[in-house]
Parts: structure tokens; sequence; C-alpha cells
């Protein structure tokens, strides 16, 4: 229940690409898994929270999505995906955004990590 990197970073304004490899076997209801990265400042447990109730939305709810940077796909066992995104250019040195599975209860078993800006 944990992200192989729990640290990135990245420059203000630098493009990333991400891939997300759910490495287990579980099916996306029963043990999906994403990587949603929040906009600084964002309470990662306040999200989380939120994103419980959002299931139809793959526990991303729609009336938080301005919380969001970037978000994957939900994935069951054996799925993949990437995604481009770019960092936010108006960030100073040294903001860390925290980044999280919202899959129930993943972020409070350590499904986080922080993307810091160099
Ligand atoms: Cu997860």
């Amino acid at each position: 229940m944990r992200f192989d990197m729990t640290r990135i970073e990245a420059a203000a304004g630098e493009v990333l690409r991400l891939t997300l490899a759910h490495r287990g076997t579980g099916s996306k209801e029963a043990m999906g898994h994403n990587w949603v990265l929040l906009r600084a400042g964002v309470d990662a447990t306040a999200y989380a929270n939120a994103a419980v109730r959002a299931r139809a939305t793959e526990y991303l709810p729609p009336d938080r999505a301005g919380d969001v940077i970037a978000a994957t796909r939900l994935l069951g066992g054996g799925g993949r995906d990437s995604i481009v995104f770019t960092v936010p250019a108006d960030l100073p040195a040294g903001t860390e955004l925290v980044y999280l599975c919202t899959f129930p209860a993943h972020l409070q078993l350590g499904m986080r990590g922080v993307l810091v800006v160099k």
C-alpha cells in the first residue's frame, strides 16, 4: 500500500509525464489505486474524506475538481495509466504538493507522497 516514489522533485512550469502501474491483483472495485496531485495548500485528509463519497466518479469528487492539478484513472490490478501535466509555473521553490491515492482509506494506509518544487 505504497507508491514506489514518495518524493518527486520538479521545477515550476516543468512538464512531467507520469505512469502509474498497479502491481497488485485486486479488482478496481476492491483494491483500486490512483494518483492524484493536489494544489498547494489543499488538505489531503479533507480531500480524501470527500473522495470516499465519490465512488461514482472514481473517488474524484466533482465539487473539488479545483483542488486537483493532475490525476490518473482509477486502476485495478495489472492496470497502468500515463498522464502528462505541468507543474504550476507560479510556485516558489520549496513548495510541497501532496499526492495521494483517493481510494477509501489508502491515504491513511500510506499511499501518499510529495512533489517538491526545486
Ligand atoms: Cu490505492
